[in-house]
């Protein structure tokens, strides 16, 4: 291949995880080539311009911490924030390290083939680029790749169809229109009361209702922007040993030794706090359904004070599933969006969905004329975006076969049978359980490290071995079996994809925990991997 189309690196995306891995990767002096699908950056914040949408983790704790010039040059607006500041603050880091000259956009990577002679992958694009690469970072995203429901006679519908996670740029005007929205997500809870404002009617199409806590988002306290650029350096370690990768304040009793009164006062004042901070109630509502049943009641109780109809009241209210096992869902206004004269529930439960038509939405019990439906239906969540990609590593092996009843990979990093071949917050590791920026943060050192590990002993390719990603994969699912999260249909497990095998996809066992085994593995002179010549 001609030298500009051979480069050290291959990087996957252009959201949060493959800007910093090429702004690593490129300190080590390595050559590298990003590839972006969206003709922007940011990833993730680039395509959810839905109206409301919002990161679920406070702006403090959701940004970079690899440039003390940026923490401090940065300054966040709000406590949680808003895709549109996430957006400007990642086109801000592009620009401000001079990302973008190796960052293709507007180009989705098709294939990655691994030649065993040559040591190299050849990456190709839909646009036909084909580079050779020694190594390739997969930084393609864990909620990237859309999940667009196969409900029949969807090319049929006349108006406008939406999905949430791929929102026009110039946004969307529902006044005057009929709009229903499918799904009740965090995607949802976020753009329904928005929906709301302005169209004429709303039908929300919900399958399962989610528990909703407040968000309470407000401006970002001036106070505790300043204390905290003071003080970065020790707020950033804090996160990284801790157990989200995000501040939550836990309280270390358990739910069922205080007094009820006592238990309802303290969800009080965590329902008043706003964002994850029910979920650190107690120390037990993760792992002990009894436990688990009190904070459930709690919301349900909010529920029934807020809505006015007892009937929608009921329909909206979780019910055999813990909370927290389909993730905690941050509104504003959510519930009392449903006091609204012109917003519908629709329970599909009661009428499921049959087909859609020219002019709307029809369930087994009426038809529901619309102009626009939003499909807030969420992801085919932390595989999805990897096995997009045709991947082939060593003999032809195809990543989608070896994948085919559930994802392996060696702390959620590398594959046995794809050399060279990095995953940024792949299965396995703590990602979607966790505040992403940290958990990418995290994998890109590792990898980086593992490179010039590599670099400076002479070596060039590293592959784990087929036991240590086979102890870990089971590891994973051990962690995760000891608490309630499988036992909801989420896609944490990736229920929510028909066909999908359900294989607990991220690693529970905390962020700091995490950091340190893949610490020690890389000590142990990357144990569990082959290293060689
Ligand atoms: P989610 O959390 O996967 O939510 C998707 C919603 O869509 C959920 O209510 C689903 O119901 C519903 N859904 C999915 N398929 C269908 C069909 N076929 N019919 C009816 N309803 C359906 O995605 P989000 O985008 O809201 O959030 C994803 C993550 O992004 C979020 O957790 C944050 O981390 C950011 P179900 O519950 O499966 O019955």
């Amino acid at each position: 291949m001609p030298d500009d189309r051979r480069v050290d690196v291959v990087v996957v995306g252009a959201g949060f995880s493959g800007l910093y891995a090429l702004y690593r990767l490129r300190e080590l002096g390595l050559s590298v080539r990003a590839f972006e699908a969206g003709d922007g950056v940011g990833g993730t914040w680039f395509w959810n311009r839905y109206p409301g949408c919002r990161c679920d983790v406070e702006s403090i704790d959701y940004s970079y911490s690899f440039s003390p010039e940026l923490e401090q040059e940065w300054s966040w607006t709000e406590r949680f924030p808003s895709q549109a500041e996430l957006r400007r603050y990642l086109d801000h880091v592009a620009d401000r390290f001079d990302l973008r000259r190796d960052i293709q956009l507007q180009t989705r990577v098709t294939a990655a083939h691994y030649d065993e002679a040559a040591g190299r992958w050849t990456v190709q694009t839909e646009r036909g680029d084909r580079v050779s690469a020694q190594f390739v970072v997969v930084a393609a995203g864990c909620l990237s790749t859309r999940n667009l429901p196969d409900i029949p006679g969807r090319e049929d519908f006349a108006g406008t169809m939406l999905h949430t996670g791929d929102w026009p740029a110039g946004g969307v005007d529902f006044a005057g229109r009929r709009v229903g929205v499918i799904g009740t997500g965090s995607s949802g809870v976020q753009v329904i009361p928005l929906i709301a404002e302005q169209a004429e009617r709303l039908f929300v199409f919900q399958r399962t209702p989610h528990f909703v806590v407040p968000a309470r988002n407000v401006p970002l306290d001036e106070q505790l922007l300043a204390r905290t650029k003071a003080d970065y350096p020790a707020h950033r370690q804090r996160l990284r040993e801790g157990f989200f990768g995000f501040h939550l304040e836990l309280n270390g009793q358990s739910a069922l030794e205080v007094s009820p009164q006592e238990r309802t006062a303290i969800y009080e004042a965590r329902w008043a706090h706003g964002g994850p901070s029910l979920l650190g109630g107690f120390s037990d509502l993760i792992v002990d359904l009894q436990a688990n049943d009190t904070a459930a009641d709690f919301v349900r109780g909010k529920i029934a004070q807020t809505v006015h109809d007892p009937q929608v009241a009921a329909r909206l209210m979780p019910s055999g599933y813990p909370l927290g096992a389909k993730r905690l869902c941050q509104g504003t206004d959510y519930y009392e969006t449903y006091n609204r004269d012109n917003v519908t529930l629709v329970d599909l439960r009661e009428e499921p969905v049959q087909e859609i038509v020219a002019a709307g939405l029809r369930t087994t019990a009426q038809s529901y004329e619309l102009d626009a439906l939003v499909f807030a239906t969420g992801f085919d969540a932390v595989t999805g975006a990897v096995l997009a990609i045709d991947v082939r590593g060593r003999d032809g092996l195809a990543l989608r076969d070896k994948w085919a009843h559930g994802p392996r990979a060696y702390l959620g990093v590398a594959s046995a049978g794809f050399p060279n071949l990095f995953l940024v917050t792949g299965p396995g590791s703590p990602s979607v359980l966790s505040n992403m920026v940290v958990s990418i943060e995290q994998h890109v050192d590792w990898i980086a490290d593992c490179i010039e590990h590599l670099r400076d002993r002479g070596l060039a390719r590293v592959e784990s071995t087929p036991e240590a990603e086979e102890a870990w994969v089971e590891h994973v699912g051990e962690v995760a079996s000891a608490t309630l999260f499988p036992i909801a249909n989420s896609w944490y497990l990736g229920a929510n994809i028909p066909g999908k095998p359900r294989i607990f996809l991220p690693y529970v066992g905390g962020v700091g925990a995490y950091r340190e085994k893949c610490d020690a593995v890389a000590a142990g002179d990357y144990e569990g991997f082959a290293l060689s010549a």
